[in-house]
């Protein structure tokens, strides 16, 4: 049995951050970084029958086209998507009542629609990048028990590429979900591999009044190359979102729109409508 302290449930037995009943969730969740960008997603929706929320998670269950979804804001970083992932597993998998994990497994589809910047030349302001794969600068991953899920060898390589500090966490590589990425692809959408950084200053080589313990690393990032691998963009979730729904036993893609160009200096003149673009494309795909 799940202790007080360790399984947090409110007074009505929501879940404790995410405040939300196992009732309130679909099994094919979008997750958003951005509160505002849910309304963004839902007003697809035919109809929205749970708006809930509680601090930077809001969510709102609907159906379109008779698919129920949902679509939920993670805020920023991994230290939320930590939060997160456990929160929407405890509702698909715990029984709350007697605080003990289910027999029978319920899988999720988790999809992330995010903003990213590239850190290659050639992948334009605008585009849309799914991320074969997330290299976690993060360490949440370090945190669960988590033998044999990543690779390595590309590790080591990148390690030694942009001779890492030891003071930072070891740099883990984490493949999406084949199935759901099948689900997803086409060919207006471009595949990378996505950094995952702990910040969006420093940690994203950028300097605006700090210095940085080193200025070389977003150059050296963009000139890694593993076998056929190339870092394409960074941004401050994905590698969380693989790393944990591998583990739980859950399938998860995250999709990016490219709002900057951090080679080229350049920034979108309308995120708003490239965000929008790709919330569609998901949607589509997801009620196909
Ligand atoms: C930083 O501005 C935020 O934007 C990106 C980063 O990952 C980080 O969360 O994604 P979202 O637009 O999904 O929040």
């Amino acid at each position: 049995m799940l202790e007080a302290s360790e399984l947090i449930l409110n007074a009505d037995n929501s879940i404790y951050h995410l405040n939300l009943l196992p009732e309130d969730l679909s099994d094919t969740i979008i997750i958003v970084g951005d509160q505002n960008r849910v309304a963004q997603v839902s007003k697809h929706f035919d109809i929205i029958e749970v708006k809930k929320e509680k601090r930077e998670f809001i969510t709102h269950t609907g159906r379109l086209k008779g698919k129920r979804l949902t679509v939920l804001s993670t805020g920023i970083g991994t230290d939320n998507i930590d939060i997160v992932l456990n929160e929407l597993d405890a509702l698909a998998n715990i029984d709350f009542d007697s605080r003990k994990i289910k027999k029978e497994f319920k899988q999720l589809k988790i999809v992330r629609i995010g903003t990213s910047g590239a850190v290659q030349k050639d992948i334009p302001v605008d585009s849309y990048v799914l991320s074969d794969y997330a290299l976690g600068f993060d360490g949440v991953l370090h945190f669960y028990e988590n033998e044999g899920l990543c690779d390595d060898e590309f590790s080591k390589a990148f390690v030694e590429h942009t001779n890492w500090s030891n003071k930072k966490p070891w740099p883990y590589l984490v493949k999406c979900d084949e199935t759901l990425r099948e689900r997803l692809r086409s060919n207006r959408i471009r595949y990378g591999v996505t950094g995952t950084n702990s910040g969006f200053y420093g940690p994203q080589g950028r300097k605006l009044r700090l210095n940085l313990q080193d200025d070389t690393l977003n150059d050296k990032i963009t000139s890694f190359k593993y076998k056929d691998l190339k870092i394409t963009n960074l941004e401050m979730e994905s590698s969380a979102i693989y790393g944990l729904s591998k583990l739980l036993g859950h399938q998860a893609v995250s999709l990016n729109c490219i709002i900057a160009n951090r080679v080229l200096g350049e920034f979108s003149e309308n995120p708003r409508k490239t965000i929008n673009g790709l919330i569609k494309y998901t949607l589509d795909k997801l009620t196909e």
